[in-house]
């Protein structure tokens, strides 16, 4: 067989002359190589037609047009991707054979984020799941890490996952709200079906709401098992952990960043690998005994609506992953990477986990109706790294050129080729089956005694945030289930919070005008895991976004500070003026008043607190007219927003230069935590500073 290229990604179209300035090389051709003097004109019988039926290049170009569009994903179609690479610590080897997990070894990889209900085109800042799907290519083919952002899943059993996709999809008659959960069927459904209370409870917190991909936890989900040397096996849990910590939005920040910048993640992704501030992530596992039960401190390893407490089973880490390149084409790439999570490499297999076992059949089976046929291996960004030699042949798509005659095993005429691995002239190493009891059973559809327990999870995570915490997710129900129209199934849900925890049962039920009902089942109650709660703790602040407010009156040399310091502490500055043009020091104006909006910025420095600006109409610019309070004097209107959103968003403001009247005059308190005055000199360090902590939190209180 003919690989059609050792470096699958740099494949492109074999263009004679292409070149670095001429990527797309020098001259026109058709799809057969061509050269074309004109793509303007159709061919035409004179100047005022008919169009000609001959005209090859123009029924061409509309055709393939035509047919330019691929089946988006059925389920995790809104995505975003990059390269990078995985280099592992060792610390795994001496749980698995895994050849990527050997010390020191480093692995390319490609990593697609996304939304799981959304169609192609939504917004990224939607209150959703996150898809976090990673691709090994390692020397003993490619491994598939098809994880989430939340450690646990709507179902236990595969069969379900139509059910629950159907239900949170728009609704068929309308195909309305898109990307949305906050709609009856979804709550009929989770509200009937409980065992998904506990992943409704995860994306009702922050986690629904990431402030960027790189600030995500991702995790398998699924129990898995790991196969050393010796034979030995264990059962684990996967986890990535980010550099950055785990972050989130606040609502009023996804709400305004869907209609301001409906990109907002994808662009932070790749404005960040841009500016060489490289997303970080550690792989790690929990690691449990591979038990007859396979049950762990009373959690069944095999439920996929559980996860395991990081207080009960600590989370061993394997190695690092950066990623460090963004795609040079969305299509070939992003839209066109296809994961499985059957897609394992030796000293890695899956468990009986019933969830598992069904996306085993499910994910090959998509990709024939998306990419168009059985051979999407054989795309670039598909192909694995390792030398592969199957017997799979032809079929739609096919672009290899398989050589010999005997694409059979066994066969004498090819020489016996290809050999099992570790056979004949072959020195691979094969998967790794491991023999394994299954215990004597009857065929049944039924679930184990031990997936019963649908509540206590739930409260065990809910109970494990900070107060602030738990307030965004008595605001997030309320909100979900205040769309709701059915009241059947508000009060159904409602139900279910009484299940999980009294005082934000009696919040929403509040917030809905509805009685808060007893329990009526009885939950048990577990220790909470710290680990859980996203405040408390400082990280990096690499890729932050600082804005900085000027106008063309301040001083070149304050810009130039400013400026500076932001790049020196590795955060990305945008400069924001009344208007558009060049300030003092010669730097473009990044955003205006009205281009940008609070939710842009991780922190905000006042350098100005300019005047009403030429375009400022306050009395027309409906967004600011009803807030700006009578001791705003002539500030601009649009700062007064400004800066009541950043305050209400808990993100810190630091004024160097303008004194606290600027506070006063926007209708704020003067004195609050997170608002600091700070020379310009000192005022990146006093926003790297607060910004660690990710939020000023205390003004949440
Ligand atoms: Fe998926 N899932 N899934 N899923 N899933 C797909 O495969 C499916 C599940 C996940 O960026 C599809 O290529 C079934 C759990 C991610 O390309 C499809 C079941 C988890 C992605 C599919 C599940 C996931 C997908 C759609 C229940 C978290 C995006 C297009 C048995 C551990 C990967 C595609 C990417 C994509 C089926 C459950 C994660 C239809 C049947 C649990 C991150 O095959």
């Amino acid at each position: 067989m003919t690989n059609p290229s050792p470096e699958p990604h740099a494949r492109s179209k074999a263009n004679d002359n292409t070149e670095p300035d001429h990527p797309q090389g020098k001259t026109l051709t058709t799809s057969q190589g061509a050269p074309l003097g004109d793509t303007d004109h159709s061919l035409k019988a004179g100047p005022r037609g008919p169009v000609l039926l001959q005209d090859h290049h123009l029924r061409e170009k509309i055709t393939h047009f035509d047919h330019e569009r691929i089946p988006e994903r059925v389920v995790h179609a809104r995505g975003a991707g990059a390269h990078g690479r995985f280099v592992s610590y060792g610390t795994g080897a001496k749980l698995t054979e895994a050849s990527f997990l050997a010390e020191g070894v480093e692995t390319p990889v490609f990593v697609r984020f996304s939304t799981v209900a959304g169609s192609r085109g939504s917004a990224d800042t939607v209150r959703d799941t996150r898809g976090f799907a990673t691709k090994f290519y390692t020397e003993d083919g490619v491994y598939d890490l098809v994880g989430n952002n939340i450690p646990v899943f709507f179902i236990q059993d595969g069969i379900k996952f139509p059910d629950v996709v159907h239900s949170v999809k728009p609704h068929p008659d309308l195909e309305i709200p898109q990307a949305q959960s906050a709609h009856d069927t979804f709550w009929d459904f989770v509200s009937l079906h409980t065992e998904a209370q506990n992943h409704t409870m995860w994306f009702m917190a922050d986690r629904g709401i990431p402030r960027s991909f790189r600030m995500m936890e991702g995790f398998g989900v699924h129990t898995f098992k790991l196969i050393a040397a010796d034979g030995t096996t264990s059962l684990v849990k996967f986890h990535w952990k980010p550099k950055l910590g785990v972050h989130s939005l606040v609502w009023e920040e996804a709400l305004l960043t869907n209609g301001n910048d409906p990109d907002f993640h994808r662009r932070d992704l790749a404005t960040a690998i841009d500016a060489g501030a490289f997303p970080e992530w550690e792989l790690g596992v929990q690691v449990f005994p591979d038990t007859e039960d396979q049950m762990f401190e009373g959690i069944d390893l095999l439920d996929p609506t559980k996860f395991v407490p990081e207080e009960l089973a600590q989370v061993q880490m394997l190695g690092k992953m950066t990623l460090d390149r963004n795609p040079s084409n969305y299509f070939a790439e992003t839209e066109q990477v296809a994961f499985h999570p059957g897609h394992l490499v030796r000293g890695i297999d899956v468990t009986n986990d019933p969830l598992l076992q069904g996306r085993l059949f499910s994910y090959i089976d998509t990709q024939i109706t998306r990419l168009g046929g059985p051979n999407f291996s054989q795309l670039p960004i598909n192909l694995p790294h390792a030398q592969v030699n199957d017997m799979l042949r032809d079929g739609m798509h096919q672009t290899y050129i398989h050589e010999g005659v005997a694409p059979y095993h066994p066969n004498s005429l090819d020489g016996g080729c290809p050999f099992m691995a570790g056979e004949g002239d072959s020195t691979r190493l094969p998967f790794i089956d491991v023999p394994e009891h299954i215990a004597d059973s009857v065929k049944e559809r039924r679930n184990p005694a031990t997936f019963e327990d649908h509540y206590s999870q739930a409260r065990l995570f809910y109970r494990s945030l900070s107060p602030q915490e738990q307030l965004h997710v008595q605001q997030a129900y309320s909100f979900e289930l205040g769309k709701c129209t059915s009241e059947e199934v508000r009060a159904r849900q409602v139900q279910a919070l009484a299940n999980i925890d009294a005082g934000l049962c009696a919040e929403v039920a509040t917030s809905l005008g509805l009685p808060a009902p007893e329990p009526d089942t009885e939950v048990e109650d577990r220790a909470p895991s710290p680990a859980l709660s996203q405040v408390g703790k400082t990280w990096p602040v690499d890729g932050r976004v600082l804005g900085i407010v000027a106008d063309h009156a301040t001083d070149a040399t304050v810009i130039e500070t400013l400026l500076a310091a932001t790049h020196a502490a590795g955060m990305t500055p945008l400069l924001i003026a009344p208007t558009g043009g060049r300030l003092a020091d010669g730097s473009p104006v990044d955003r205006t008043f009205l281009t940008g909006r609070s939710m842009e910025y991780d922190a905000l420095i006042l350098a100005a607190a300019p005047g009403a600006g030429p375009d400022a109409k306050a009395d027309l610019d409906a967004k600011t007219a009803a807030v700006v309070p009578p001791e705003a004097g002539n500030l601009d209107p649009r700062l007064v927003l400004l800066l009541q959103e950043v305050y209400r968003q808990a993100k810190a403001i630091i004024l160097a230069g303008p004194g606290a009247g600027v506070m006063a005059g926007s209708g704020l308190p003067v004195e609050s935590p997170g608002v600091r005055e700070a020379g310009p000199a000192q005022a990146v360090d006093a926003a790297a500073e607060l910004l660690a902590s990710h939020r000023v939190w205390e003004r949440f209180a």
